[in-house]
């Protein structure tokens, strides 16, 4: 896509598509400033633009002679600027038509369309940032709760990224002294104690394992929670998942079989991001539309971090219910025993025989009762499971960077084991410096460039 040495000038729009009070075209390269003054015209005081200052003017398109827009235009030199390259920002008013106009203009004075994430693309390859901080950037923008927005802003910190350079230099203890005694055979240096190696080395290794466990916390906030709602049909999902959204997400009626397809939506409980899940029934399928919705609802089932499970309080369990209960078995599982409002016909009591010690919450996904309780226990339950030491000082890691970890767990282990066999020394220490070359790819110095596009076309354009 774009090379290291590739320093052109690049321009986007940076505001989102559609109507807006404002909207900014970014520019970004060593032919920004030349083409600002081109195409703008101040107002008021001298034509030079002085870096990191706000002037007030024209864009003018110079083929035309036309005024396009009046605007704010801010020239920051580098390097003390995103990119670490001369900048140009153009506060326009808001419209895509006329962002887009503004953008040609600056196109047909020599600027590039930049690719997405391709001004943190430059603050990256610039060294102004690590790749991990790159990530970081791209989590702000999608962040959608609370501790997300909080974790990623302690990787944009460089919290990460501190953690794996001390990783880095607990190694080089290690490596050091052995390459001393393989270098110098002369000098008569003795190899460091196979003792402390192997103490040095499981120390190491319990700090990713602990990264790695930080991932799955960590994921609940960035990611969110997966809760599939499962049950027979008409039981009430759909209307419970209306109530969790506070909007009429799904249909609901009264016919068994009226949700096929699964529905997937986000909400925000107490600052977890929950990924709920409302899909068909459970029954033996009428026909094929009903058929193919339980296999893919089955399918779900599997992915879900925590089941939702309905059962119908105005009516008694049936073999129904209970071959849900064998489905569900084995997974994290809440129960919610519905329809309250109607005179009952199963108790708590008697649910609690067949669903052992899990947690019940009587509700009415109909008019609401409970539904507060309710939500408090998913967050319990995914609290409870999955979150151990809260996001106080909890590091950010992403799937990528557990990957990498997972890496670096597996060579630490084979390492030790072949200490234990008696490996020559110059092997260990070959394979100590190849984990040092995998902790380099979570901050980007050893990162394959085929993984480096991935990471950024993710990006919007004009990031
Ligand atoms: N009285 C009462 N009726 C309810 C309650 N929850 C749902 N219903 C009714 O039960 C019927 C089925 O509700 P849905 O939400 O469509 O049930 P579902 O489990 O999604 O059904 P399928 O999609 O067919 O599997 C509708 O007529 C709802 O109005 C409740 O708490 N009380
Ligand atoms: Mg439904």
């Amino acid at each position: 896509m774009f090379q290291r040495d590739e320093n052109d000038t690049i321009a986007a729009i940076a505001t989102p598509y559609g109507d807006s009070g404002i909207g900014i075209v970014r520019i970004s390269g060593p032919e920004a400033k030349r083409i600002a003054k081109k195409i703008f015209r101040p107002k008021r005081g001298p034509a030079v633009l002085k870096s990191h200052q706000i002037r007030y003017g024209e864009i003018v398109d110079p083929k035309e002679g036309r005024t396009v827009d009046e605007v704010l235009l801010t020239f920051m030199a580098a390097p003390k600027t995103y990119t670490r390259e001369d900048v140009v920002e153009i506060n326009c008013h808001g419209g895509f038509f006329l962002l887009q106009k503004v953008l040609e203009v600056v196109l047909r004075e020599g600027a590039r369309e930049a690719l997405p994430g391709e001004f943190t693309k430059r603050a990256f390859l610039a060294g102004r940032i690590d790749l991990a901080q790159a990530e970081a950037v791209l989590d702000i923008i999608q962040a959608r709760t609370e501790e997300g927005l909080r974790l990623a802003r302690e990787q944009l910190r460089g919290r990460l990224s501190q953690v794996v350079q001390e990783l880095r230099e607990e190694l080089l203890e290690v490596l050091v002294p052995l390459e001393a005694y393989i270098d110098f055979p002369e000098e008569d240096i003795d190899p460091p104690p196979m003792e402390w190696v192997k103490e040095r080395l499981g120390h190491i290794l319990a700090k990713v394992g602990g990264l790695i466990e930080a991932y799955e916390e960590g994921e609940i906030y960035r990611d969110g929670v997966k809760v599939a709602i499962v049950g027979k049909a008409n039981v009430g999902k759909s209307s419970l998942l209306n109530q969790l959204l506070e909007r009429k997400r799904a249909i609901v009626t009264a016919i068994p079989g009226t949700t096929t397809d699964v529905l997937e939506e986000v909400v925000n409980i107490s600052g977890v991001l929950i990924r709920l899940m409302d899909m068909a029934g459970l029954r033996e399928p009428r026909d094929e539309v009903e058929q193919e919705g339980v296999r893919l609802a089955k399918e779900k089932l599997t992915e879900a971090h925590l089941v939702l499970l309905m059962v119908d309080g105005s009516s008694p369990l049936d073999d129904a219910d209970r071959e849900i209960f064998e489905e569900v078995k084995g997974k994290e599982v809440i129960v919610a025993l519905n329809k309250i409002d109607l005179p009952a016909r199963l108790s708590e009591q008697e649910l609690r025989m067949e669903v052992g010690m899990r947690d019940i919450y009587p509700i009415s996904a109909l008019r609401g009762d409970g539904v507060e309780r309710l939500k408090k226990g998913i967050v319990d339950a995914i609290v409870k499971g999955r979150v151990k030491r809260g996001t106080g000082d909890l590091v950010p890691v992403n799937l990528r960077h557990k990957r990498v970890l997972e890496r670096v767990k597996e060579s630490l282990e084979e390492i030790s084991e072949g200490l234990g066999r008696g490996i020559p020394w110059d092997l260990t220490a070959v394979e100590v410096r190849g984990v040092l070359d995998i902790l380099g790819e979570i901050v980007g110095e050893t990162t394959p460039e085929e993984v480096l596009e991935a990471i950024f076309s993710r990006f919007c354009i004009g990031k």
